[in-house]
């Protein structure tokens, strides 16, 4: 049986199907706003949930995804060496303007454009992960393979250590 998708969640599953990946869109009602809370929700451990953090550039003003294991903090300067310019922190508004989504729900696909994106190598630790879909109520189950496919983005050392 398919419950019906907020419109968010929905946008994430149908980028999804677009980029040609089988995965299901799940709309819990727990919320998955933060990793801790989205772990809770599934019922899985905190390093296996897909936290998508929107840096900014701060010479292009342009927008970089960071994947990240839920367990760790990204480390700015070691994201400034991969991206080649320094970073500032988005604002709740740029995340907005640039991927369509709220901070709490932002997924790792489906933005209004393609985000360059680095992913947390702690990941692939994981047979399986979860990423937000859209909503502070939405996530995805997918493998690290998956998440590397569908984003194109590089898989690097980023956590501070
Ligand atoms: N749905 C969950 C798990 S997938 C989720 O989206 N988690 S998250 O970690 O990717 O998103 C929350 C992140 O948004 C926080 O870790 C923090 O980096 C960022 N954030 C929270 N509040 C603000 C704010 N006011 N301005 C900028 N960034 C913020």
């Amino acid at each position: 049986m398919t419950q019906e998708l907020s419109a968010s969640a929905r946008r994430v599953q149908e980028a999804l199907q677009s980029l040609g990946m089988d995965l299901q869109v799940v709309e819990l009602p727990d919320s998955t706003r933060s990793a801790v809370e989205a772990a809770q929700a599934v019922g899985c451990q905190v390093g296996q949930i897909v936290k998508s953090l929107v840096f900014k550039g701060k010479r292009s003003q342009r927008p970089i995804l960071a994947a990240v294991s839920g367990a760790n903090r990204v480390d700015e300067r070691r994201l400034e060496a991969l991206i080649g310019e320094p970073l500032g922190k988005a604002d709740a508004d740029f995340v907005r303007e640039q991927t369509g989504f709220a901070i709490g729900g932002v997924p790792p696909v489906g933005h209004i454009q393609k985000l360059e994106t680095i992913i947390d190598e702690d990941l692939f630790q994981y047979q399986e992960i979860w990423a937000a879909a859209g909503t502070p109520h939405a996530v995805f189950r997918l493998t690290p393979d998956e998440l590397a496919k569908m984003t194109g983005g590089v898989v690097a050392a980023i956590k501070q250590i």
